[in-house]
């Protein structure tokens, strides 16, 4: 037997094939790195210079409406071009190259600056998982979209320019990456098996118990077995759902429930608005039914304090991801903070 709390040994990451280096001999080591900014704190409920509050003009002069709940608008510096013509990259097959069609959206969670998903009722979240649904319906519709990536970046740490809170859409209209990886392992194991990959996955870490952090009626919410941040987590439907149109109205209103719950706890670890990026995971369009099993992932950056964050660097960047404190140890610290 592995003593997972104070042997070095490596993590299968199931969904992706890759594999994580955990290192729990090595938490004690100090620290005498980095130290980052706290975020601003004591953010007023309307900001006029604020790009997102409602009323206020974006860049290019577009004006916001005073909206009340959720608002939605193309990126006025969208990475990707709804007009973009299919082109392949003629000459050396070495120097391969294709063009990308895309949309990409802002959305407002809230006509609220100072509010993070955490601090929302859980009916103002039920409405953005609503437009999220709106959203994944219309751009999934489109002839041009392969794949609809929902996610939120929160936080100066992960590059978001505006604590007001904000997520993003872009649709795609290849499978990128992360989404081929997945798409591979869950259809091997449905080949194989009579349940989806997280079915089975969440019943054994809910027969484990020790990386569960929250859940409720439809959702359970860990720290994964393969977890490379050092509080990640993934929220997973138990109802294996491809896609978040196929959520149940109770569903829905579970999924407001869990984020709220999870972010809450986030919020509270180190008591300071918790940098993330997290995103939602979903049968993409044009692949076959049946394997895909609808999730999030929270990827947060930090560490150890509200200022000193993980680098993903070194050995991990040349070789292989790398953690010390164990998932084990960070699913009991989130479990400990109230919701
Ligand atoms: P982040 O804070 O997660 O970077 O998201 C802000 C997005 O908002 C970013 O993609 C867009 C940026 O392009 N944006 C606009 O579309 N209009 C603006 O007036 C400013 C920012
Ligand atoms: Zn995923």
């Amino acid at each position: 037997m592995i003593n997972l709390q104070s042997q070095p040994h490596r993590r299968l990451n199931l969904l992706t094939g890759e594999w994580v280096l955990v290192s729990p001999h090595r938490t004690q080591r100090p620290w005498q790195g980095q130290v980052e900014a706290l975020p601003s704190q004591g953010l007023v409920q309307h900001d006029p210079k604020c790009y997102l509050c409602p009323g206020s003009e974006r860049a290019g002069g577009k004006r916001n409406p005073e909206y009340k709940s959720t608002f939605v608008f193309d990126n006025d510096f969208a990475a990707l071009l709804p007009d973009t013509p299919v082109g392949l990259g003629g000459g050396n097959p070495l120097l391969r190259v294709e063009t990308q069609a895309g949309i990409c959206r802002v959305i407002c969670f809230s006509p609220r600056h100072d509010l993070t998903l955490a601090d929302m009722e859980t009916s103002a979240i039920r409405g953005v998982v609503d437009t999220w649904v709106e959203q994944w319906n219309d751009l999934n519709a489109r002839e041009q979209i392969r794949y609809v990536q929902i996610f939120e970046n929160r936080g100066e740490m992960m590059g978001s320019s505006n604590p007001h809170p904000h997520g993003q859409i872009w649709s795609i209209s290849s499978l990128p990456n992360e989404i081929l990886k997945e798409d591979r392992s869950q259809r091997e194991h449905r080949q194989a098996k009579s349940a989806t990959l997280l079915s089975d996955y969440i019943a054994a870490e809910l027969d484990a118990g020790e990386r569960i952090v929250c859940q409720n009626g439809s959702f359970v919410c860990m720290v994964p077995f393969w977890a490379i941040w050092p509080f990640e987590t993934m929220v997973i439907s138990r109802r294996p759902v491809e896609t978040l149109d196929e959520l149940s109205d109770e569903e829905r209103t579970d999924l407001a429930g869990i984020l709220k719950s999870i972010t809450s706890r986030y919020n509270k670890l180190f008591q300071v608005a918790f940098p993330y990026s997290m995103g939602f995971h979903q049968r993409p369009k044009g692949i076959d039914k049946n394997h895909w099993h609808f999730h999030a992932h929270f990827y947060p950056p930090l560490l150890r304090s509200a200022t000193v964050r993980k680098f993903m660097v070194g050995f991990e960047l040349l070789a292989m991801p790398q953690r010390d404190i164990t998932p084990e140890l960070a699913a009991d610290r989130l479990r400990q903070m109230p919701e």
